[in-house]
This record gives structure tokens, sequence and C-alpha cells, in this order.
């Protein structure tokens, strides 16, 4: 794991590989201690490029023979390569055969055990852990898999594509033999071999097919699945719908793993899944699990062509399958949700998403370009930049070509690229072919900076209105902050969705200086200069602008609006999403206002009566009121300031949180007792939202109740915990107890553990919640500690290390930024004793201390001494060692 040395990749350093693999026949004798692989390869030179010798990839591999067309050949092996220098320029045979340890693989990357079954997971360059191969996206091979094992402990056999064979062999071993017909990279290789059973269900889609979907997962584990296969099948007909893509593989094979590093991962036909992202029941897992979970199955469904039918030339391009697969498992959601209230409530939620990781991130030592330039190790560059700005530079495309010539563009990008390994220039180009003479077609040069600039550009709106010319000219300039390695951005092209209210909340007819006539009450302006003014004519009014609606670009927005302009909004905008907005602003503002002044928050009367008025309205949303209720994440409002004072930022929101419980006492029981779910559980909008509205009221009561030393609520609260029929009432009530400090959260913290006993994604739940318990008196920190030799702890499986360690460190900043650096140094510990283990999980830890030089004094000191701590490890892995190096340069 550690002989290879770090070397520094770069974009521009791409060359085509000097030979193809065409067709891999990999035959595996599967033992827990030792697995041998025979590999055997038809390869020919790629005359495109200077003759060389033959390089293969290899990591933590015992090499046992290499034959080329049958013979011995002589090759040496140089850190993680294996080199053949006589190779044929002929075509020719390579037989390769090796042994790896899965037990021992601790990493979670190449083979692997997980509860005494066989896992893989290859993306991006677990491969060639696996066996010496060209382990890199542009090499796509035909793959015919030979599964032997022992029958009684792995009686299930899977591997990508079709099963041709399975038998008995001597020994009590058994063998399946399996065989995919479409060429895909290494990375897309999956076998699963275990003791597992499986939900399946027989479909029919639109084109006639009969497809088998099978769902496996642990005995015992069955019931849990339904939800999966439900989102499954409801993936396959929206793509099919939406995109005219079909499932193209009679088999379709969905497999839980209790150990993996990530969500989930988009094997061809086998898809691997983290039980966190797969396994649901009402009593176990939140509406939000059961939406994540639909999401993560659409995500990795929808892979099937934008990722494995066109794939990634090189590990740069990551965002043309991951941003645009985020952007269609976003839209699928949005599909699902139905209404236009729901809609909104989705993409607030992605907003939300984007702004608490993406926005940190973009600002941070590790701020880089959708699309790359350079790193180290692909795996700290599976981020939020890639995913989440990526689908929002994919849903771009779309507001500047319409949803149909988005449509157009994609069916074009696969007539062109179905089984190749492209860029994200080769998608840019099939979208704006496909719409000639389109905002985008005419821009497109400029529109690609979204790939080539890093940080979040700024957008400063300013309007003026004539009374007596009757005009409105809004004047919008924009700027990106530099990011390392980039001090000088260019502009970028920024659509900005907008409408004019009138300050009643009227909707204004849109029509701009040359236009013949107005054309709607809403449009998209596009923004392609540092600064561009547009004139409105025909204005009757003075207008509030709602500008960047659905929030139409990644974008920082400040439109210098007063509070009124932006209650007016809160009030009265058609755009959920900006009504949402304002909520947040006016939040913001007050928050920011205590924290820069070091004054104690005070909410006035003004804000209070909205979200009184937002909390007692009689047609919005439940879903939508909650989100509105709920103040700015920390991390959100940390990135507004330029000198981040962690304990301040806690202490406003809060001192806000709680004259908000108290001001609106009798309106959080109303809402309380109003939204009460009598129905059978559903996860769906309309039950999720009233269940989320009554649990933060819920908290809101609590809280009070606490404060005021009353018990009433808190008993309440209790009951409901002990009552609930579901997990997100359930976990919504003892997160209440728990979040207040209340006495009753010791007794349902004990029972909770009690009840859930040996259901490790319910203990992990509540691991999580005592990581973040809002801090009081260092007592939240000092529980994590005492958690950490709690029996049911261990490092070793990342959802439990996240659900403990994460929590604190990422979603705690009271409890973690500490004034005696405990919190630095209980990081530090944790970041060292993960990365003996599991690399990719150590570096995702390391990453919290991303933006330590915007801390304020003593933290900022204490951060860097502890990065430095970590940074002076000498055997570090190289995941981690990129990111603290990059966090000291
Ligand atoms: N491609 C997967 C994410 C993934 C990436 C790396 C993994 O292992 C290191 C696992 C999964 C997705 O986008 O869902
Ligand atoms: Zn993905």
């Amino acid at each position: 794991m550690r002989e290879g040395s770090a070397t520094l990749i770069r974009r521009e350093d791409y060359l085509a590989p000097a030979f193809w693999i065409r067709t891999v026949d990999l035959t595996f004798d599967l033992e827990p201690a030792k697995t041998l692989v025979t590999s055997k390869m038809q390869i020919e030179r790629n005359s495109a490029v200077p003759h060389g010798p033959l390089r293969l990839h290899g990591e933590e591999l015992n090499l046992l023979r290499v034959l080329i067309n049958g013979d011995s050949v002589s090759f040496r092996q140089e850190g993680h390569e294996l080199i053949i220098e006589g190779a044929p320029d002929a075509d020719f045979t390579l037989e390769i055969r090796n042994s790896c340890a899965p037990e021992k693989n601790t990493s979670l990357s190449g083979l692997y055990t997980s509860g005494g079954s066989f896992f893989t997971q290859c993306e991006a360059e677990g491969f060639r852990r696996i066996t010496y191969f060209l382990d890199r996206p542009d090499v796509m091979a035909v793959y015919s898999v030979h599964l032997r094992a022992d029958k009684a402990k792995y009686p299930v056999l899977l591997s990508n594509g079709n099963l041709l064979e399975a038998g008995e062999l001597d020994n009590g071993r058994h063998f399946a033999k399996w065989h995919d017909p479409f060429p895909k990279p290494s990375y897309l290789f999956a076998l699963v071999a275990g003791d597992l059973v499986a939900r399946e269900q027989r479909i029919r889609t639109r084109a006639g097919k009969d497809h088998l979907l099978q769902v496996f997962v642990r005995r015992g584990d069955l019931e849990k699945t339904e939800h999966a296969m439900n989102s499954l099948i409801a993936s396959i007909v929206w793509d099919e719908a939406r995109f005219k893509l079909p499932l193209d593989l009679e088999r379709f094979m969905v497999v839980g793993v209790s150990d993996f590093n990530m969500g989930a991962m988009e094997n061809k036909g086998l898809n691997i899944f983290n039980t966190s992202a797969l396994l649901a029941s009402p009593a176990t897992a939140t509406d939000a699990d059961f939406h994540r979970i639909e999401s993560i199955v659409a995500h990795e469904y929808f892979h099937n062509w934008t990722g494995n039918r066109v794939t990634c030339r090189d590990w740069f391009q990551l965002s043309l399958k991951e941003g645009l697969t985020v952007f269609r498992d976003q839209e699928f959601s949005m599909d699902m949700a139905a209404t236009p209230s729901a809609r909104a409530v989705c993409r607030i939620q992605d907003v939300r998403q984007l702004r608490a990781m993406q926005f940190p991130e973009d600002s941070g030592a590790m701020a880089h370009p959708v699309r790359p330039d350079s790193y180290v190790e692909i795996n700290n560059f599976y981020t939020a930049t890639v995913y989440d700005k990526g689908s929002e530079v994919v849903r771009m495309y779309q507001t500047l070509v319409g949803r149909a010539g988005f449509e157009a563009g994609m069916k074009l990008y696969f007539e062109r690229h179905d089984g190749q390994a492209v860029t994200c220039d080769d998608f840019a180009q099939a979208i704006a072919d496909a719409n000639p003479g389109s905002a985008l077609t005419t821009r497109l040069d400029a529109f690609k900076r979204w790939y080539s600039q890093a940080g979040t550009p700024h957008l400063q709106a300013r309007g003026s209105y004539d009374a007596e010319a009757r005009t409105y000219t809004l004047t919008l300039k924009q700027s990106t902050p530099a990011t390392p390695g980039q001090a000088d951005k260019l502009p970028q092209v920024i659509p900005v969705a907008l409408g004019l209210l009138t300050h009643e909340g009227q909707a204004l007819p849109l029509q701009l200086q040359g236009e013949a006539a107005a054309a709607g009450t809403e449009r998209v302006l596009v923004l392609d200069q540092a600064e561009q003014s547009f004139v409105f004519v025909e204005v009757a009014s003075a207008p509030v602008p709602s500008l960047l609606r659905g929030f139409s670009a990644p974008v920082v927005l400040d439109d210098g609006l007063s509070d009124a302009e932006l209650l007016t909004l809160l009030k009265h905008d058609s755009d959920a999403f900006n009504r949402w907005e304002a909520s947040q602003r006016l939040a913001l503002n007050r928050i920011l206002a205590a924290v820069r002044s070091g004054a104690p928050l005070v909410l006035d009367a003004a804000y209070i009566e909205a979200m009184r008025a937002v909390l007692r309205h009689a047609e919005l949303d439940a879903a939508f009121k909650e989100l509105a209720l709920t103040l700015p994440g920390e991390a959100y409002i940390a990135e507004q300031l330029d000198v981040v004072d962690p304990q301040a930022i806690h202490a406003a929101v809060e001192a806000a949180r709680l004259q908000l419980a108290q001001a609106l006492a009798t309106d959080w029981a109303e809402a309380y007792e109003a939204h009460q779910v009598k129905a059978g559980y559903a996860p769906d909008p309309v039950q999720s939202g009233r269940r989320a509205l009554a649990n933060l009221a819920l908290a809101m009561l609590v809280l009070n109740a606490t404060q005021s030393g009353d018990s009433v609520w808190p008993g309440r609260a209790y009951q409901r915990f002990k009552d609930a029929g579901n997990m997100t009432d359930r976990l919504g009530a003892l997160s209440a107890l728990v979040a207040a400090h209340a006495e009753l959260a010791e007794p349902a913290l004990a029972r909770f553990h009690a009840l859930f006993k040996g259901d490790e994604l319910v203990i992990d739940k509540w691991f999580a919640l005592q990581g973040r318990t809002p801090e009081l008196d260092g007592k939240s920190f000092a529980r994590v500690k005492q958690l950490m030799q709690h029996p049911d702890f261990t490092l070793k499986n990342p959802n439990r290390a996240r659900s403990l360690i994460f929590s604190l460190c990422m979603f705690n900043p009271a409890a973690f930024h500490r004034k005696d650096a405990a919190g630095y140094v209980f990081w530090a510990e944790q970041v060292l004793a993960l990365d003996a283990i599991n690399p990719q999980i150590a570096s995702r830890l390391a990453r919290v201390m991303d933006r330590w030089t915007v801390l304020a004094e003593p933290y900022r000191s204490a951060a860097r001494e502890a990065i430095a701590r970590v940074a002076a490890k000498a055997d570090l892995s190289n995941d981690v060692r990129e990111i603290v190096e990059r966090a000291l340069a």
C-alpha cells in the first residue's frame, strides 16, 4: 500500500495506451486468505502511438506466472508496474497468474471480504489490486469470468453480464461462468461470492423485452429490499420515458455490503451498494433514508448509459459521468415528486447540499475545477465539485438550450459516442451541435470555463427604476475569487432566471429594450461579460427583482435587497425556491450581524412575525414550511465570513433557534398537533413533509420547555419516542430530547440502543446522533471520546467510523473547534489510525481541515499544528498526504 511514490498526474500529459486489451478471461479460485487469479487477455498494439513496452498496473499482488502466446517471457517489476519489453507487434495472448489476499484487504479497494463474503470495488484503480492490467478507463474489453469457490460458504457466485453455466466441482466446491457482452473499462468489473438471498422481479420494458431484476442481501435483510426494488423499477421506467434509454441487459443485479467506502457502485449489470444506501423498512429507516435510497438506486442505474455505455477517457473527465448522472438522478427525484411544490422541495434540498459541501470546497485548500488539471490520488477527486457542481453545470446546459434541446443533445451524444471513452469536451460539443444558434452554442468556449475554472463566481445585481421613462435597469457584475493555482479568472456564462414583482407581489410582464412586446413574467438572462446591464421597459412601478430563480447557476448572489423586499418575496414569489431563499436570507442577515458585531443576537418582531406567517400559512406545504423555518447551516454561515469563529456562529444560531422556539411556542404546538400522520406509513412527499414539520415543531417545543424547566413537552417527546410506529418519528423525538440536553435524553438513548442492538444501520444512527449533539460545557466532545471505547464501535467499518468521528468533526463545529485544541488532536489521531486501515476514509476525514486558514485565533494556529502533525508522519498514504500537503501549501 505504501511502496508507491506520490507523482502528480496531469491532464495535459494524457497519452493513449500503447496496447489495447480486447478480451479478458478471468478465473478466480476464491479463498479468503489467498485467492488465485488467472487472466488471459487478447492484446493488440495501438499503432497510433510510438512503439514501446507493455506496462501493466499491479498493486499488492503476488505474481506467479507470465506467458505470451503460451510461452514464458521476460519481464520486470518496477514499483506498481509489470513491464514486458518483448511484447510482439502482432496480436497476442497474455496469460498472467497471480494471487491476492482478500481477507487482509482493509482498504476495501480491489477484492475484499465483508461478513464472510467476497466483494470487489474497482473504481477508480482497484482492478490493479486484483490482477495485472491496463487499469485505465480508455481500455475497454469484453470480460468472461469463471468463479470457483466452496459451495456451502459461498452458494451465490456473481459477476457482470449473463450467467452462461454453473455446476458442481470436487471437494464441495462449485463454479459459475459469466459473460458480459459489452466492452467495459476495468473499473466496472465486479464479482460477488457469498451466502446471500435475493428479491427477484421480472419486468417487461416498453421495448417489449423481458428482464430479471435481483437485489441480493444477507439472509434476514430481504424484507428491507422492497423499496430498493421499487426504486429500480421506477428508474428503468423513467430513463426510457425521459431519455429513451432502455435497459440493455437481460439481468440486472444489485448487491448490498456492510463494508463499503462510498454509497454505491455502478458495475455493469452488478451494482454494489453500501447497505446504508439500499436497505430500508419503516421501523429502521427515516424518510430521508428512503429518499436517499431512491436517488442512489436511480443514480447507479442511470450510470448504465451515462458512465458505462459511454465512459470517461481518463479520470480528469470524471464529471462527464458523475455530473451528468447526478443531474439525471436529481431530475428523476423531481419528476417522482409529482407536485410543483414537492419538486421545489427537491431543488431546495439539492442546493442546500451544494452550499453546505461544495461551496466550502470551492473556497478551500482543495478547490479544483469540475474537470481537474492534476491529481496525486484520484480517489481524492470524488468530490462535491465533480459531482454536485458538475450537475449544476449540466443543469445550465438544459437551462440554456431548453428541455427538448437538452434531450436532443443527449441523443446526439449517444449516437456519436456509444461504446467509447470520451471527454467533457465531447459532451459539450454534442449538446451544442444539437442546438445550433442557441444561447449555449453561440458561447460554447466561454461556457466551458465552468469546467476549467475553480471557485464559486460572485454575482452582484443592482437595479434602478426610472419612473418617468418607466424603465428598470438591472446591472449584473460577476467575479470569481482566486483559488490555489488559479489567480485570475475570466467571466463565465451565467444564466440568470428572473421575474419582477410589484411591491404588492404581482408578477410584472417582462419586455427588454428593443423587443416588440412583453414575453411572459419569467425569463432567462445570459450574463457572459464581467458586467452587463439589461433594460426592462414598460415597467409600471418600481419592482422587486426575484433573481436566480430555481438557483439557475451555482453562484453566490448579492442582490442588495432590503428586508422589506425579502419579505415581499417570502410572501409572494411564484418561484418556491426564491421564496425559501428569502427566508434564509432574512435569517442569515440577522445571524451575520450578530457574529460580526459580537453583540448577542436578538430577533426582531418583523422576522418573528414573518416566520409565524410561514408556519401558520394556509396553503404552503408542510415540507416547504419546515425548510423555510430551518435556520441556515453553520457551514454555510461560515462561508459568508472572512474570519470564522465557529463558536460565535454556533452561539448566534442557538440563540436564534431558542428565540424562535420561545416566540412561536403556541404556533409550534398547533403545528405539531396539526401535522400528525394518521394514515399507514409511506415515505411520500406529503407524509414526509408532515413528519418533518412535526419533528421540527417537537424539537422547538422540547428546547423551549427544557430552557424554562417545564417537563410536559420532554415527557411527550419521550412518550412519542417510545410509541412511534416508524423510525422518522422515533428518531425525531429522540433527537429533540438529545439536542435540548433534556434529562430524558439519557434513558431514551439507552432504550434505543437496547431496542436496535445488532441492527448495524440503526446503531450507526445512534452513534451519529450523539456525535452531532450540540455542545454544552464540553460534554458532547467528552461523550464522543467515551463512545470510541464502546464495544459496538470500530474504525474498520466505514459507516461506523463516519457515524461517530465524522459526525463530530464535520457536523458538530462547536464541539469540534475547541479553545484547548483537543478536537484537533483527536482529529489527527483518528486520521492516522484510519490511514493504517483505509486510506480513502482517512483522507475524507483529513478534508475537515480544508478551510483552516480562515479560522479565527486560537483555532487557526492549533489547526495548523494538528495538520502539520499528520503531515510529519513518514509512511502516510498518498491519499492523506495529498490532502494535508495541499492544506499546508
Ligand atoms: N461511481 C460511484 C462512486 C464510487 C466511487 C469510488 C468508489 O470506490 C472507491 C466507490 C463508488 C458513484 O458515483 O456512485
Ligand atoms: Zn456516480
